[in-house]
């Protein structure tokens, strides 16, 4: 039987070979792992637990919230609070930034969640997840604001993804390559399954919700018609389209065999850039692609290179094998 490799005995390996994970970092990411098992546990009780259907409450995105949004969300503050490895933390489903109390001592890192993504595919049993994001505290800040969360993307430290599918996993880059964990649920331990994932440069597969084709811009109703137009088209192959509508099982997929995954702005409302929110969605699936040979745009730049001006901020997203998400960065710039 193969050696079985565990978080934190990958944590502390990763340390010894790049001096990129303090301990206050494998802290911090052992802590969200084991809050991921507990969203996992609850997510999986489904309408055994209660926990199933609408929250009767809306977040800051004026989105109806699911009672597992709060319950993931209460799980990941109540796990990082105590701990002293963090400053503040900024959740999709909190307006504002969430301040460590006072009983606790401060840390010198920020997370950012998305405590539950995909809340649509709760009900009906399709795969969701939690995505997390990890920054710097600036030096000298004293009492954290919003701004200091403002970094771009390619000053993230960490960042990473669960998905509660058929199986439970946790993706995680801190700068040196992409890692996969499944959880072992017998042991309730995270174990590596998969070292230095990498993203094939081509693909034959994309995910787009095209029930907004009529709305959308003209670089990417042209990229789609090539993709639609298969052999007989410009790119000379066919095509095959997944969407899943849970971003976490949509980049999971990528990482696993390649793909491009997009969602644009469109004309539904113009002065919306997207539907993706960039501190806590975008980035941490930027540089988990980017890290696994991908790239990840917003049609004109580099995501990571966003200078982020609010917290809740939205931003297209193109991302995944690279020679495709050039090619349609490419037709935004024509
Ligand atoms: P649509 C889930 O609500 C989410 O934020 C992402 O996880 C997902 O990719 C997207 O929205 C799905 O959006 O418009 O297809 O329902």
């Amino acid at each position: 039987m193969t050696k079985r490799i565990s978080l934190t005995q990958h944590l502390i390996e990763q340390q010894r070979l790049h001096n990129k994970i303090p301990s206050e970092l494998r802290l911090l990411i052992e802590v969200v792992g084991r809050a991921c098992k507990s969203i996992s546990h609850a997510v999986g009780k489904g309408a055994l637990g209660e926990v199933l259907g609408s929250a009767e409450s809306e977040n800051v995105q004026g989105e109806v919230q699911k009672k597992l949004d709060i319950i993931s969300n209460e799980i990941l503050l109540e796990a990082n609070e105590w701990g002293g490895h963090l400053a503040a933390m900024a959740s999709e489903e909190m307006e504002t930034i969430h301040l460590i109390p006072n009983r606790y001592p401060m840390g010198e890192y920020m997370l950012l969640f998305d405590p539950l993504d995909g809340s649509s595919n709760i009900d009906v049993n399709v795969s969701i997840g939690t995505i997390f994001s990890v920054l710097k505290a600036p030096e000298g800040m004293g009492t954290p604001t919003e701004q200091a969360f403002l970094q771009p993307g390619a000053k993230q430290v960490a960042a990473g993804y669960a998905v509660y599918g058929p199986q439970t996993v946790l993706v995680l880059t801190t700068g040196d390559g992409v890692h996969c964990f499944t959880l072992d649920r017998e042991m309730g331990a995270w174990v590596l399954t998969q070292k230095n994932i990498q993203i094939p440069a081509d693909t034959k597969e994309f995910a787009i919700n095209v029930s907004n084709s009529r709305h959308w811009y003209p670089p990417v109703s042209r990229y789609v018609t090539e993709l639609l137009a298969g052999k007989e088209g410009p790119l000379g192959k066919d095509f095959n389209m997944r969407w899943v509508a849970s971003m976490v099982a949509d980049v999971h997929r990528i990482l696993t065999r390649g793909g491009i995954f997009m969602y644009p702005a469109d004309a539904r409302e113009p002065e919306k850039p997207g539907k993706l929110r960039l501190m806590y969605e975008a980035n941490p699936m930027a540089f988990i692609v980017e890290q696994a040979g991908g790239a990840a745009t917003n049609g004109q730049q580099r995501i990571m290179d966003i200078q982020p001006e609010k917290l809740h901020q939205r931003v297209p997203v193109f991302l995944g094998s690279k020679n495709e998400v050039e090619r349609v960065t490419a037709y935004h710039q024509q």
